[in-house]
């Protein structure tokens, strides 16, 4: 047998025969296909207001998983239940990056929608790689279309619903949310927002969320052991119908994820992120989408805050 004969092409190894990295060694396969799922980069940042860079997050996200085995430990060997983690995207492809445009994100959003809708409408579901995360009001609308108003988990320090008065756009990174109620893209009560804790300019926002009936958590709130039935409630009618899962890599302390557009102290640490995300699991159906955003690559000097990216996006996928 020669060398290239041993290569499983459904394996990493094949990222280092070919030089090419695709996400978790997944085949690449750019045409839409029925499959169990497509990895999407969305290589977009014109979104961003501070510290661009997202727009490189796909290449980044890809090449940290080279080698990565893709089947978690358990969460636990002692004390607890030995839950069994299944092998993370099984059967899924790397569909590589959406071709957004880097200067002008109303042509980005219809790219996304052609890309990724070609593959929904195929029954596949789907984790995009940021990006900044008006690229989430791409994958929604493309989801929405063919599921409906989707439940919404979100990760993130900023609760996105500004009005867009501020910088002249309704459409830049931290407007999606709003845009996405408005749109009826999401069902507001089936919205949960984790994380929140960035200092804002008023509480229009805030009140935006409330008033539609989306579920909000500060990092405070989580610490509190009386709120963590509540908790568990709020993320499992997030999965009661089809439902979406978007990371913003700055729900967690900049600690651990230095590499975004805008960081806030007093964030999540990954094990807490983990434990979140984990609970996606229970949901009677899986998610239909996911995303992994905010990777301001060229900050990541370490490649650090890709890592845990490419950690929680594992534990979603198994
Ligand atoms: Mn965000």
């Amino acid at each position: 047998m020669t060398y290239g004969e041993s290569l499983d092409p459904d394996h990493s190894l094949s990222n280092l025969r070919t030089g090419i990295v695709s996400f978790l060694g997944l085949p690449f396969h750019l045409e839409p296909e029925p499959a169990a799922g497509v990895v999407l980069g969305a290589p977009f940042d014109g979104g961003v207001i501070h510290r661009p860079g997202a727009r490189m997050g796909p290449w980044m996200l890809r090449n940290v998983t080279l080698g990565l085995g893709r089947s978690p430990l358990p969460t636990r060997f002692q004390g607890a239940e030995n839950g069994h983690h299944a092998r993370a995207a099984e059967s899924w492809l790397d569909g590589g990056n959406i071709p957004t445009r880097p200067f002008d994100a109303g042509e980005a959003l219809a790219a996304m929608g052609h890309t990724m809708g070609a593959w929904i409408e195929r029954g596949t579901r789907t984790l995009m790689l940021g990006g900044d995360h008006l690229m989430t009001l791409g994958a929604l609308r493309a989801h929405a279309r063919v599921h409906g108003p989707l439940g919404l988990l979100v990760l993130d320090a900023h609760p996105d619903a500004a009005s867009g008065d501020l910088w002249g756009t309704e459409f830049h990174h931290g407007t999606w949310v709003r845009k996405a109620i408005e749109e009826n893209l999401v069902d507001p009560h089936r919205v949960v927002q984790i994380g929140l804790r960035a200092p804002r300019h008023d509480e229009g926002e805030t009140q935006f969320l409330i008033k539609a009936g989306v579920r909000l958590w500060t990092p405070w709130d989580l610490k509190d052991p009386r709120l963590s039935t509540q908790l568990q409630g709020d993320i499992a009618r997030v999965g009661q119908g089809p439902a979406y899962v978007s990371i913003d890599l700055d729900a967690l302390d900049p600690a651990f994820c230095p590499a975004v557009a805008e960081p806030v102290p007093g964030g999540l640490n990954v094990m807490r992120a983990i434990s979140l995300l984990r609970q996606v699991h229970l949901w009677h159906q899986p998610w239909v989408g996911a995303d992994v955003m905010e990777l301001a690559a060229t900050l990541d000097r370490a490649e650090d805050t890709a890592r845990v990216g490419v950690h929680l996006a594992l534990h979603l996928l198994a």
